[in-house]
């Protein structure tokens, strides 16, 4: 846990957050500021900063996808989901705790904008 990091104070318990689902090592909760009708962000209980850091742990990489995926079962994402890890400045990244955006529930369009 990293006392400044905003995502590990959610899965501490200290920030409140909507939670969707939480397993032994990833939380999922709904974004504050959501972009389609299901948005949730799934994130691993340890923190790595960005998906490639998220990359050199492959069993917590695994089990946030895993949890993606459960996400997309509970929210009935039965017409399809888009799963996005937004990296670095060119990507638009805020929370430097990796997190995975599940968004869905409507046609996402080509892109996300
Ligand atoms: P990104 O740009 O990929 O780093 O996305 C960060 C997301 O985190 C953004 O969509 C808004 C969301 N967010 C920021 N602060 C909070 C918070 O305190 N609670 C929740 N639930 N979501 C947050």
């Amino acid at each position: 846990m990293e006392n400044s990091c905003l995502f590990c104070r959610i899965v501490a318990g200290e920030i409140p957050a909507s939670i969707v689902h939480r397993t032994g090592t990833t939380v999922a909760f709904r974004d504050i500021d959501p972009k389609a009708p299901t948005h949730v962000l799934v994130i691993p209980v340890a923190h790595h900063a960005n998906v490639v850091e998220l990359a050199a742990d492959p069993a917590a990489a695994a089990d946030v996808l895993a949890t993606a995926a459960r996400v997309a079962e509970i929210e009935g994402l039965d017409d399809g989901f888009r799963v996005i890890f937004n990296t670095g400045a060119h990507g638009g990244q805020e929370v430097f705790h990796v997190h995975a955006h599940v968004v869905g529930g409507a046609p996402l369009g080509p892109m996300l904008a």
